[in-house]
This record gives C-alpha cells, sequence and structure tokens, in this order.
C-alpha cells in the first residue's frame, strides 16, 4: 500500500505500509525526512527544514487512522494542518493586523491571532533586563524587574480590547461589499488578562493624592505614550503580564503592558518602561494629532477613552454562501466598555423587525459576549442587522446618527450598526444600514 503525503513546498514524502500487521516504513523523497520526522517537525516547530508553516494545508490520503499507530505526544501543540486560520495583514512597521472574527467560537481569541496594531514595529526585550520605572508625584520612584511585578498579588480577568480605529471602513457612505467580519471589525481581540493591578502599584510607590494623570511610555521604536486619568488605575487598570495562561506575547507587550479595561486600545500602552504620575495630561503625540475626534463645531474632542457598545455578525458574513433555505444560526459578537451587554436584537429585514438573540454564557463585564439567533431563511432575500444595548440602556446608533454627532473626517469609534444582505442565490454582502 502507497500513501502520498505533500506539503507545500516541495516536499512530498511516500509511506510505505507492509503488509506486516500495519508496521509503518517511513520513506521520503527528496530532503531526508521522515514522516513522523514531518510530523514531529510540524509540530515542534523547533526550526529545520520543515516548519508548522511549510505544514500548512498539508494534503494527506490519509490512512485509516485505527490501523496504524497515532503520533506521540509532543512538547508544544499545534494546530490541526486542516485548520489555517490567519490574521489579515496591513501596512509594515506601522502596521496592524486583524483576528479573523468569523473563524472563531466562543470568545476567547487564540493569542497567535491576537490583533496586532503597532506604531513602529515590534522591540525584542530581554526580559532579565526588563524594568518599569514608577516615578514623578510619589513618595518612593521605583524601579521594578518583572519577578518583581509577579510577587505582588495578581488579577486575571476576560476582557477584550479594540483599537478606536475598528470599524472606521464603516464610515465610507459606499462601504466595500466584500468586507468580511475580519476586515471590518478584526481589530478586536479577547483574552483572559493576568497580571498586577496598577492601584497595588501606586500605592507600593506612595502615590501622592494629589496626582490626577500618569503618563504610559512604550520601549518600542515608536517610544508610544499616552496620558491616563488616575482615576482608570483606582478603578480596574492593571500591568498585564500574561495573555491566555501564558506570558503575553511580544506582539501584545511582551514583558509587560498596561492594560486599561474597556479604553480605547491605543492607551494600553505595550512594552511599558515608565509611568510618571503628575497634575495634567503629557499632550503626547497620540492623543492630539490622533485618536482624537472632530466634532460638527469644528473643535475636536480629545481623550475618548471609553469603547461605546457595539455588534457584529460574524456568521454568516461574506465571502460565505448560504447553500440552501432552512436554518441558519446568526451568531456573532458584542461588546462595551461600559460594563456588560445586556441586550443584543436581530433583524433579517433590515431593521423592520427586531428578535432578541441569546446571549451565551459567561456574560461579562468589558468582554465579548457571544450571541446567536436561530433563523428559518425562505430562500429570499434577507439584510440581517444586529445592534447591542449595554447596561446603561445605551443602544448602538445607525451610521446616520454618528455622522450626525462628528465632524468631518471622523475616523475613530465607528460602532454604528453593521449589516448584510443575503440574496436569494444565497450570496452575502456587507451592508450597513
Ligand atoms: N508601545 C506601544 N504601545 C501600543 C502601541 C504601539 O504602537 N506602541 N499601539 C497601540 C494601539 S493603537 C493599540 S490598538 C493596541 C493594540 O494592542 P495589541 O497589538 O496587543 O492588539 O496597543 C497600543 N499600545
Ligand atoms: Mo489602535
Amino acid at each position: 500500500m502507497r500513501q502520498l503525503w505533500s506539503a507545500p513546498g516541495g516536499v512530498s514524502v511516500k509511506n510505505e505500509i507492509d503488509g506486516n500487521g500495519g508496521d509503518v516504513k517511513d520513506r521520503e523523497e527528496g530532503s531526508g525526512l521522515t514522516r513522523r520526522a514531518l510530523i514531529a517537525g510540524a509540530a515542534a516547530a523547533a526550526g529545520g527544514a520543515i516548519t508548522a508553516g511549510a505544514t500548512r494545508g498539508l494534503v494527506q490520503d490519509a490512512p485509516d487512522p485505527t490501523k496504524v499507530p497515532g503520533a506521540r505526544p509532543v512538547v508544544v501543540g499545534s494546530r490541526s494542518p486542516h485548520e489555517t486560520p490567519e490574521k489579515l495583514l496591513s501596512g509594515s512597521m506601522g502596521g496592524s493586523s486583524r483576528t479573523p472574527l468569523q473563524d472563531l467560537h466562543g470568545i476567547v481569541t487564540p493569542a497567535d491571532l491576537h490583533f496586532e496594531r503597532h506604531h513602529h514595529g515590534i522591540p525584542e526585550i530581554d526580559p532579565a533586563r526588563y524594568r518599569l520605572l514608577i516615578h514623578g508625584m510619589v513618595d518612593r520612584p521605583t524601579l521594578f524587574t518583572l519577578e518583581d511585578l509577579k510577587r505582588f498579588p495578581q488579577v486575571s480577568k476576560l476582557l477584550f480590547i479594540e483599537c478606536s480605529g475598528n470599524g472606521g471602513g464603516a464610515y465610507s457612505p459606499s462601504p466595500n461589499p466584500q468586507n468580511t467580519p475580519q476586515s471590518i471589525d478584526g481589530l478586536l481581540s479577547t483574552s483572559e488578562w493576568s497580571g498586577v493591578a496598577l492601584s497595588t502599584l501606586f500605592e507600593e510607590v506612595g502615590a501622592h493624592a494629589d496626582a490626577t494623570w500618569f503618563l504610559a511610555e512604550g520601549s518600542d521604536a515608536a517610544v508610544m505614550g499616552r496620558s491616563i486619568p488616575m482615576e482608570k488605575a483606582w478603578d480596574d487598570a492593571m500591568i498585564a503580564y500574561a495573555q491566555n495562561g501564558e506570558a503575553i506575547r511580544p506582539e501584545q507587550g511582551y514583558p509587560a503592558r498596561v492594560f486599561l479595561p474597556g479604553w480605547e486600545g491605543n492607551a494600553s500602552v505595550k512594552w511599558v518602561r515608565r509611568l510618571e504620575l503628575s497634575d495634567r495630561p503629557s499632550m503626547f503625540r497620540d492623543e492630539t494629532s490622533k485618536y482624537t475626534d472632530p466634532l460638527p463645531d469644528g473643535t475636536a474632542r480629545q481623550f475618548s477613552f471609553v469603547m461605546d457598545a457595539k455588534s457584529v455578525i460574524t456568521y454568516p458574513t461574506y465571502p460565505r454562501r448560504l447553500s440552501e433555505p432552512g436554518f441558519v444560526e446568526i451568531s456573532g459578537y458584542a461588546w462595551t466598555g461600559r460594563g456588560l451587554i445586556e441586550r443584543v436584537e436581530v433583524s433579517t429585514d433590515g431593521g423592520d423587525s427586531w428578535h432578541d438573540a441569546v446571549l451565551q454564557e459567561p456574560v461579562l463585564p468589558k468582554c465579548t459576549t457571544r450571541f446567536r439567533y436561530g433563523w428559518e431563511w425562505d430562500g429570499g432575500p434577507a439584510h440581517l442587522l444586529s445592534r447591542a444595548t449595554d447596561e446603561t440602556g445605551y443602544t448602538q446608533p445607525v451610521r446616520q446618527q454618528v455622522l450626525d454627532a462628528r465632524g468631518p473626517g471622523t475616523r475613530y469609534h465607528s460602532n454604528a450598526i453593521r449589516g448584510w444582505r443575503v440574496a436569494s442565490d444565497g450570496s452575502i454582502e456587507f451592508a450597513p444600514v
């Protein structure tokens, strides 16, 4: 019996199974690798010619898995080669990558699919040499090592982070019908973040009662900085060093970042090296030239920290196509920086009628909430919308309401209702209202 295994990059491996108790003799062509080595290589991602990436999309006419020995345990697991979710890249050093929201289930974002936004690339930081300086209006200016930070009592919470530029494409009067949940709203991810509460650190250094702001500065090539009101530190801000149970990824700010639950992603300064307490904002480039919202009277609103309620259907959406009339479970995410999502409504007729979606547990504050709505598609044209209401009673507006509240050139904090038009042939287009 001969099976042909092939992988992109021209590696092909032939396996010969002899007629003797299913013993497998591996033989390869070309690169001196056995099938077992190929599998181990995919799993261990330990360098060498074959990496997890090289085996992506592995096409296999695999033997009956009950007739051959399975693969051995590995030191680091990997995704099935049949599953190839990817982030969507744009830009280079000053670029971003977007989470494939339409490929995910539940609420947690796998760490390697977490969105990224860097203003000048990802720095390489040696954790042994990492230091966080806290100074300014404090009794005891202090340099903390990473180990110092880990000795404090830990906080751990499931939280979303979202770039305030997320959904900017939906402001367009003629949005691209080929948008996907990822291209329109993929600057959104959810992880369990663990670290030390900023209130703990600020008590440790003896923060002055009259300090009203602190600045956070990163050690990336952009030396990105933001000013943050002290109230956020006393409320729920943290210095995070872990994400989904492991050290945070270099892309997310390794070895430590500021994390401001529910606030625009930009202020959660990654690779943080310095916090300085003061009695005024520092007016960094990223809070004057950027991340401000023009208003109709010609002024601009600064420090729009909190992310307002929002939702997006992630299934069914472009480029998927409904194959036949019948049951379709519409599903997506809702989230708000103001606390809990209280309600999500779904419309299948462009907003003429609305139905309550089921909110899947857990429903957590400042975290994405998964919603579902069971729909019977009759095979005719439909227009799917979702709208979220948060615990303050605030409901997601339509696009025109947001535009009326803002001045020309608005780019950030786009939380208007998203939509998807289904044609009778089952094809789907991005179509907000
Ligand atoms: N030091 C530093 N911190 C940063 C940035 C940066 O470029 N440098 N980008 C910010 C922006 S704009 C966002 S939206 C979030 C993105 O976090 P993530 O890449 O972990 O998703 O990090 C913020 N913190
Ligand atoms: Mo951002």
